[in-house]
Formats: structure tokens, C-alpha cells, sequence
């Protein structure tokens, strides 16, 4: 590409000039003048299916935003990523979230040394560990056994551990009780804990910094509400602590025992580690068996990443249609929407991945960008979303993408609940794409003013990924997919995928205004602009009005 800017290329330049054919042609036109695309513009490997056929893309299409990733040398961006290479340039960090679920014979060096050797003795640990609590083998303080596991963390070292519970609940041992507290909002920790008792509870702190002041506040409410529900001092922390993170030298000023310590490395990203030691809950709620089988699930995916031509590549192709609508369409945002009422987090995790990797304004070297950068990822499973913001995506004026997931078979056979459940994802598909005709309108007998109201235009996209049963490995390869594809959409824009620097300026700004409003000697001046200044002062002139309850 040498020196010209991404939409200066003559790849990119090629799509701005296909695109002209595409606006003069409906999904309609397009499945009428080529009837095979439906079958053809499909592809499926490891156990997923993906049909794409209903966007609005045409061969041609597809062969040009292919050459977009060649112009911007996906294949190698993919290799260097396995390879360990410092592709996260602003932290200078190699990004290996695919070490984590590598298999135990393979090599991945980072800094000289071979990183699997110790992924795999990290999950050694955790199996040993969650086998003692799921068998009541570990003993609480007074000898009771571990009943409820409660997860302290926030962004990457909570959202991932919440929706894989979620998802994975069919799997989990209905004998435990999860709870995952992670605002600093004190009623996320009293509403979490005030049926618990703390005799049969354990914490897992879960930060891969140890220094996060929502986690850190949230784990010392924890330490307190155990030791004063117990009775005890400090030493009932042992049986009733442990912790994931990197940072051991915080974990045992926090009086965790490092040996109750599971660790992860600086190479996992925290919105990309649900499958590293953050995964600790998930594997105490499945078992470490399907905890394994969830990782084989993202290893085939990252496989299928790494060797399937681009043609058939569903991370890829799910990435270059987001490009497409993004960046030629001017869309905004993509609708995740699973049918599948256990994946219900499922999108709020995505907007986490996927907007925290590519809300991103410069490329990695730097230079403003000349395009629009990561969307809005946002969703609601089916049906629920179909009586509320459906709406807008059938008949609204933006262009909302959609990919829909679907399984074939539930995990809970429940009457004909399955078959309209799919009935319904098929059909909006369908509504979506091909719309309804004012004439079809007409002929329903619909009086003349009332037609503009009921036509739908159709000619909206969507992706349906379609799979057996949501099992702990379909969930793997289901977020590898998205991580992938996020990656490749980073890489045509060239940007850092796996920095955060956004979520800092608050931490810091936040630090600096605890003390003035906690501590009442402090003068009511303050040295923001005039409306933080007020916001302060009120605060804290209105504070404490109420006798408000304290735990
Ligand atoms: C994720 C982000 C961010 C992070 C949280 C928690 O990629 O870095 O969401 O996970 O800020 O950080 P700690 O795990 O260090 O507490």
C-alpha cells in the first residue's frame, strides 16, 4: 500500500466504485438473477454453518473485499499474532489468547521462552483446585463446604466469566450458586451477598492488574463481610479467597496466599482471557472437563482462522461484511441476536470485545484515521428483541446488519417450543432481506393510505450462523469467530486491537476526585471547570440526608 492512506488504495478505491452497481440492485434482484446464491454463498466447517447469502454482496463483491485483505496482508497479521510477534505495538506486547487454548504438545515462544507449558500447568491447577470445591473436598473456615462462589472482578475479568455461566448453566452443578459482583455500585456486592452465608462462600478476585479500584474496593467489602460474618480474624481468608491475576506481589499484601493464586500472563488481553485463569468460575460451574472441551472449541476455530482460505473463512468473511456495511454503507452498528435464551449476555460480552478493540481513532502509527473505525455491537436474544427494537431494523431509515445464531437442536426439548423458536429466526431473516412489496400490501385488500405504513422495503442484511446444540465447545468456537473477526477488521483499518487507553483517562480523573467529595474538611473549592466544581459541591452539600443502610 506503500504510503497512501487505506481510502486512497486501489483496493478500497475498487469497492467505492462496486458499491455503485450494488445500490442499483435489491436482495430481491439478486436472488432472482442468481437462484443458486443461497446454497453457494454459504460455507461451514468444525461444526458451523454460515450462510451469508442474504447481504447484499455479489461474487464479485466478496473477490474485492478479499483483495482489501491482501492489500493489507491479513495472512501474515494472522501469522504474526500465532507467532507471538509484539502485534499490540502501544503496550509492546505479543497478543495470545490462542496459547491459552493451544493443545499441550505445541509452541508458541514469547521473549525466548515457550509459553504452553505454562498455560497448561495454570490449568492443572484449576482442575486440581475446582475438583476439591465441586467434591467438598476444600473446607470452609468451619469446616462447611464451599456452596456459593462469588466473582469479583470488572470489564475483561468479569464479563466474559458472566456470560459463559449464562451460557453454559445447562452444564453447571445446580448444587453451586455463582454470583459475579462487579460495580462499585455498593448494592452490586449487598444484593449479591445478602443471602449467602459466609460460612459455606468463597471469593475468587479476579484482577489481572490487582490495583483496580471498583475490584480492589469490592474484594476488601468482601474480606470484611466474611471475617465479621464469621466472627474471626484475618486467618479464615485462606479458606474462603483466592485469587487470578498477574500481579502476586498485590495478591499477598492483599493476604491471599499465593499459593491460592492462578496467573495469566501480559499477553492476554482482559476483554480476550475468559478462557485463561479469569475462567476459574466457569470451570468451578461446568466441571474442568467441558472447561477443556470449551477450549478444544476455540482452538478449532483459531485453526479454521489460520488455514482456511479467506474464501471460506468465516471470521474473515464475517469481518470484511462488517467493513462493508461500516465503511461503504455507512452503517453504524451490527445487531448481534441469538436464539438462544442461555446466551443472553452474549451480546453485552461482544460490545466489550469488539468496541473496546476497535474504538480506536489512530492507526498503529499513529496517523488519524481517514474512515469510520469499529461499530456499535449491540443485541438481545430472539424472540424478545422481535417485540421491541425489530422495528427500527425492518422499517426504521438506518442500515442496522444483523447476524443471527440459531441451534438446531435445544439443550431443553420443551413442547413446539424449538420449532417456532427457529420459525421465528428464519422468518425475520426472510422479512428482512426481501421485504414486503406495496403491491403485495395491495392485494391484501389494504386501503390505499394505509400501504406506505405496511410496506417494508427489505434489502437488510444479515448473517445466519447456524449450529447443532450450544455445547462448551460450540461457546468456544462462537467467541473465537468474534475475536477473529474483530481482529481482521483492526487489520484492514490498521489499528491496535488490544490496547485500551480510552478506559484510563477516567480511572485517573475519578482518583482525583474521591478525596475532595469523601473527605468533608476539605474547602469546598475545587479546581475543575464550573460544572464538575458544582456537581461536587452539591454532592456533598446533599449527602447524608437520608439514614441510609450500611452492611
Ligand atoms: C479489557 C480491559 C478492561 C479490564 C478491566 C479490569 O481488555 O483491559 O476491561 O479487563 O479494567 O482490569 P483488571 O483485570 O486489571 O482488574
Amino acid at each position: 500500500m506503500g504510503n497512501l492512506s487505506l481510502t486512497e488504495s486501489r483496493a478500497w478505491k475498487a469497492l467505492l466504485d462496486h458499491k455503485k452497481n450494488i445500490d442499483r440492485k435489491h436482495l430481491r434482484q439478486l436472488f432472482a438473477d442468481d437462484p443458486g446464491r443461497g446454497e453457494r454463498m454459504t460455507t461451514e466447517d468444525i461444526g458451523i454453518f454460515l450462510d451469508y447469502s442474504k447481504n447484499r454482496i455479489t461474487d464479485q463483491t466478496l473477490k474485492l473485499l478479499i483483495k482489501l485483505a491482501n492489500q493489507a496482508e491479513l495472512k501474515n497479521r494472522i501469522e504474526a499474532m500465532f507467532s507471538g510477534e509484539k502485534i499490540n505495538v502501544t503496550e509492546d506486547r505479543a497478543v495470545l489468547h490462542v496459547a491459552l487454548r493451544a493443545p499441550k504438545g505445541s509452541k508458541i515462544m514469547v521473549d525466548g521462552k515457550n509459553v504452553i507449558p505454562l498455560v497448561h500447568e495454570v490449568l492443572d491447577r484449576m482442575t486440581d483446585f475446582s475438583n476439591r470445591v465441586r467434591s467438598s473436598q476444600w473446607k470452609g473456615h468451619t469446616g462447611k463446604r464451599i456452596r456459593n462462589i462469588v466473582n469479583i472482578g470488572i470489564g475483561g475479568s468479569d464479563l466474559g466469566p458472566v456470560m459463559a455461566y449464562e451460557a453454559l448453566r445447562y452444564y453447571s452443578d445446580r448444587n453451586l450458586t455463582f454470583r459475579f459482583v462487579s460495580n462499585i455500585d455498593g448494592i452490586d456486592f449487598a444484593e449479591a451477598t445478602r443471602d449467602l452465608n459466609p460460612d459455606e462462600t468463597m471469593f475468587i478476585v479476579s484482577s489481572k492488574t490487582f490495583t483496580t479500584i471498583e475490584t480492589m474496593t469490592n474484594a476488601q467489602t468482601a474480606k470484611e463481610w466474611l471475617l465479621k460474618g464469621l466472627g474471626v480474624d484475618a486467618g479464615a481468608v485462606a479458606k474462603h479467597f483466592v485469587a487470578v491475576s498477574t500481579n502476586a506481589k498485590k495478591v499477598s499484601e492483599f493476604g491471599i496466599d499465593t499459593a491460592n493464586m492462578f496467573g495469566f500472563w501480559d499477553w492476554v488481553g482482559g476483554r480476550y482471557s475468559m478462557d485463561s485463569a479469569i475462567g476459574l468460575s466457569t470451570m468451578l460451574a461446568i466441571g474442568p472437563e467441558h472447561f477443556r472441551s470449551m477450549l478444544k472449541g476455540f482452538h478449532e476455530m483459531d485453526e479454521h482462522f489460520r488455514n482456511a482460505p479467506f474464501e471460506r473463512n468465516m471470521p474473515v468473511l464475517m469481518g470484511l461484511l462488517a467493513i462493508w456495511y461500516n465503511n461503504f454503507f455507512g452503517a453504524q452498528t451490527i445487531a448481534v441476536l441469538p436464539y438462544e435464551n442461555y446466551l443472553k449476555r452474549f451480546p453485552a460480552y461482544l460490545q466489550q470485545l469488539t468496541m473496546e478493540s476497535n474504538g480506536k481513532q489512530v492507526t498503529t502509527d499513529g496517523e488519524k484515521v481517514t474512515c469510520n473505525t469499529g461499530p456499535v455491537y449491540w443485541g438481545e436474544p430472539g424472540t424478545n428483541g422481535q417485540h421491541s427494537f425489530y422495528q427500527l431494523i425492518h422499517q426504521g431509515t438506518r442500515l442496522i446488519p444483523c447476524d443471527f445464531i440459531a441451534f438446531v437442536n435445544p439443550l431443553i426439548q420443551v413442547g413446539r417450543h424449538h420449532d417456532i423458536l427457529m420459525a421465528n429466526v428464519f422468518a425475520q431473516a426472510e422479512a428482512l432481506a426481501f421485504g414486503k412489496t406495496a403491491r403485495q400490501v395491495r392485494t391484501e385488500g389494504t386501503p390505499e393510505w394505509l400501504v406506505p405504513h405496511r410496506v417494508f422495503n427489505g434489502n437488510r442484511p444479515s448473517n445466519m450462523i447456524l449450529t447443532d446444540r450450544l455445547t462448551p465447545d460450540t461457546l468456544g468456537k462462537l467467541v473465537a469467530l468474534y475475536e477473529h473477526s474483530t481482529f481482521t477488521q483492526s487489520v484492514i483499518w490498521n489499528i491496535d486491537a488490544f490496547d485500551q487507553w480510552g478506559v484510563e483517562l477516567g480511572k485517573v480523573l475519578a482518583q482525583r476526585i474521591i478525596p475532595e467529595i469523601e473527605n468533608p474538611s476539605t474547602l469546598l473549592e475545587f479546581n475543575h471547570d464550573g460544572s464538575t466544581n458544582n456537581l461536587i459541591r452539591r454532592y456533598r452539600k446533599m449527602k447524608n440526608r437520608h439514614n441510609n443502610k450500611t452492611i
